[in-house]
């Protein structure tokens, strides 16, 4: 019988990705997401419709797709919107998260099989970094609602894992990014615009601040971290990172320098970009996930950066 995975936030960048990973292992996927979304059970997955912020149908989900491993991808992920939107932010990002475990452990109550859960916990987590590189044992200082929020996922985590002894990891992810990032993060805001200012389309790209340094990945082969922490004997939490950090001016000056053309001539900035409170530097060291589950990251920072212009440009082309 195939091995039968459960995501939350299917219809995500990661949740993409994922189900593309696990299809090709031969896995049965199942996915949650709140409302359709094109392009979504091509692949053969099969659907539930539900939000973290109403848990009331997760455990007949789990009773109808008997998963052996749920990946928890669902939240409310934008760090700038969770300044706007904190209560709500907390419920589904926060709160999401103990409901999904707290299915979980009613699921195996009455007699379902083990689930193995992974939980997509955050760099951001951090926040106000105590020492750079960031490993497992950097204590946390959040500067978001979205941070507040991912600390209490982290914790609950631990909490149903060391109080009822679920298979339960946390991955603490650095940024991660490919040609299917959301248009509201800055990588694919700023690749999307070089597309358009190459064609002639657009002049101006409108950033906040832009001396912000980050750990930035390849969603594709972050993906392989998650399966990889789900199949160890014992669960356990993995910084997941590639170890170089970059400011979003050097993601700039290659973004653009893709196409020819400087930066300095096209980019704008404007405080509505800018945060309350802002994370400065995140640069993570994943010694642990390359020594205990053999992970390493394949793409390296230029080429995730061109692999994401080649592609807005393709598809500006086409439009
Ligand atoms: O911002 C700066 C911004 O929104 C990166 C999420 O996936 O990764 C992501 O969080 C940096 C920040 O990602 C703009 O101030 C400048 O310093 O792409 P971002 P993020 O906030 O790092 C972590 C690991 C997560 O868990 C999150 O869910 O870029 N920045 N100008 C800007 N950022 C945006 N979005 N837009 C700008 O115009």
């Amino acid at each position: 019988m195939p091995k039968r995975a459960l995501i939350t936030g299917i219809s995500g960048q990661d949740g993409r990705y994922l189900t593309e990973l696990l299809t090709s292992k031969g896995y049965e996927v199942h996915g949650i997401l709140p409302c359709r979304a094109p392009g979504i059970g091509e692949a053969g997955e099969r659907l539930y419709y539900a939000d973290l912020a109403d848990g009331s149908n997760l455990l007949s989900i789990l009773e109808q797709a008997q998963p052996d491993e749920l990946y928890n991808m669902a939240a409310q992920s934008h760090v700038k919107l969770s300044f706007d939107l904190p209560v709500y932010t907390a419920d589904v990002t926060g709160v999401g998260v103990l409901r999904v475990l707290e299915a979980i452990r009613q699921y195996e109550k009455r007699g379902g099989n083990q689930v193995r859960f992974y939980q997509a916990s955050s760099s951001e987590m951090f926040g106000k970094v105590a020492e750079t590189p960031q490993t497992e044992r950097t204590p946390f200082h959040p500067r978001s609602p979205y941070a507040c929020a991912k600390v209490y996922g982290y914790w609950q985590t631990i909490n149903y894992r060391e109080s009822y002894g679920l298979h339960a990891s946390n991955g603490i992810l650095f940024n991660h990014e490919s040609p299917r990032r959301g248009e509201a993060f800055v990588t694919r805001k700023i690749t999307r615009a070089v597309a358009q200012i190459k064609l002639g389309r657009q002049d101006k790209l409108k950033l906040g601040n832009i001396d912000a340094r980050r750990d930035w990945g390849f969603a594709g082969d972050y993906v392989e971290a998650m399966w990889l922490m789900l199949q160890q004997s014992q669960p356990d939490d993995y910084v997941i990172a590639t170890g170089e950090t970059h400011s979003v001016r050097e993601f700039l000056e290659v973004a653009f320098g893709c196409v020819g053309i400087d930066w300095q001539n096209h980019v704008e900035i404007d405080p509505q970009f800018m945060r309350p409170a802002e994370v400065d530097i995140l640069r993570g060291d994943a010694s642990k996930a390359r020594k205990q589950l053999g992970w390493s990251p394949r793409v390296p920072f230029e080429e995730l950066v061109r692999m994401m212009v080649e592609h807005d440009l393709k598809l500006a082309m086409a439009s």
